[in-house]
């Protein structure tokens, strides 16, 4: 017996953390790292006095209504949470963290990937040299559109959006038009001369449109079959925010048409499933989920949630709480 509080793990998560979690807690890890089951999630929400879900577990009302109820704290791994219903944990007096900050600066590298390899046709440049199919340079091969210089729009300028802005305006010399809920105070963005648009604004002067927003009934299908229409022609979008933001039959729609030139995605609204039109499109760049995903990253967001987990067991307020 151990009076350490019991914390179920639903996925592998790096060693350190692990590591870290086991020293402090009664922890039962998913050596398997095969997902949870509704009716297993609902098992943990019963047995344990925490659980750390990631993206692939639904933690719905029903996980989260489980009688009877042991869990007081719901630690995700990761900084969106949609995969969590907070108006149910909220109802159940179940506490909610998550990994702000922590991936901030790799998601926007691996946005700023997409950007770079869609508009460079990186991905399509790769597959034509490992097929055998290169003959040779010749002054019209493969040409692809110049980013330097050119209009970046950001969907939601938060750590995230800043972060791409960031390295878009001062890597790339691009032009940052922004469009958000609320106006971002000008102290945080003064080194980009971000300007405030409309989404309609945005799409009609934006080369590349990047996606950072979170995903809420608000912002689900943002980019739909009428917003798409409104983009730039000839202009990019990525997207390694969530994919039910992008209608992605509608997107299909966008490339096939030639309303917009290409797409770069992390991203995809019945994740792992990938409308399989996209998987046959050369202006489309593909990546599994990647957004957070470096050794560096994964511990710190790991470390997150180990530490807002020992700040709650200690009745301190844990940092990251979101509900
Ligand atoms: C994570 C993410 O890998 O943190 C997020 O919101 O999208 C990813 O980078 C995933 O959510 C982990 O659960």
């Amino acid at each position: 017996m151990t009076d350490r509080p019991r914390v179920v793990v639903t996925r592998r998560l790096p060693k350190p953390v692990e590591d870290a979690l086991s020293a402090l807690f009664d922890t039962q890890l998913n050596a398997d790292d095969v997902a949870m089951s509704a009716e297993e999630l609902a098992g943990a929400v019963r047995s344990a006095d925490a659980v750390v879900p990631t993206v692939t577990d639904k933690v719905t009302a029903e996980v989260l209504g489980a009688d009877p109820r042991r869990t007081r704290i719901v630690a995700n791994f990761g900084v969106g949470y949609n995969n969590i219903d907070v108006a149910a944990a909220k109802a159940n007096g179940i506490a909610v963290t998550n990994t702000p900050g922590a991936l901030t600066d790799c998601t926007a590298d691996l946005a700023m990937t997409l950007l770079l390899s869609v508009a460079r046709r990186a991905g399509e440049g790769e597959r034509h040299l490992r097929a055998g199919d290169w003959s040779g340079w010749r002054p019209t091969h493969m040409m692809g559109t110049k980013v330097t210089g050119k209009t970046l729009g950001i969907v939601g300028l938060g750590r995230i959006g800043q972060a791409v802005a960031r390295r878009a305006h001062h890597g790339f010399g691009m032009r940052i038009l922004y469009f958000n809920r609320t106006p971002v105070p000008q102290d945080q963005i003064a080194d980009l001369g971000a300007e405030l648009c409309t989404l309609e604004e945005l799409l009609a002067a934006s080369d590349f449109v990047s996606l950072h927003c979170p995903s809420t009934p608000e912002t689900r299908h943002l980019l739909n079959p009428d917003t798409l229409r409104m983009m730039k022609p000839g202009s990019f979008l990525i997207n390694t925010a969530r994919g039910d933001v992008v209608d992605e039959a509608a997107l299909v729609q966008a490339l096939a048409g030639g309303t917009i030139a290409g797409a770069g995605l992390d991203v995809y609204e019945g994740e792992p499933a990938v409308t399989p039109e996209l998987l046959g499109m050369d202006n489309v760049v593909l990546l599994p989920h990647l957004g957070s995903a470096t050794n560096e990253t994964r511990i710190a967001m790991g470390m997150r949630a180990v530490a807002n987990l020992e700040a709650f067991f200690k009745g301190d307020p844990p940092p990251d709480r979101v509900a």
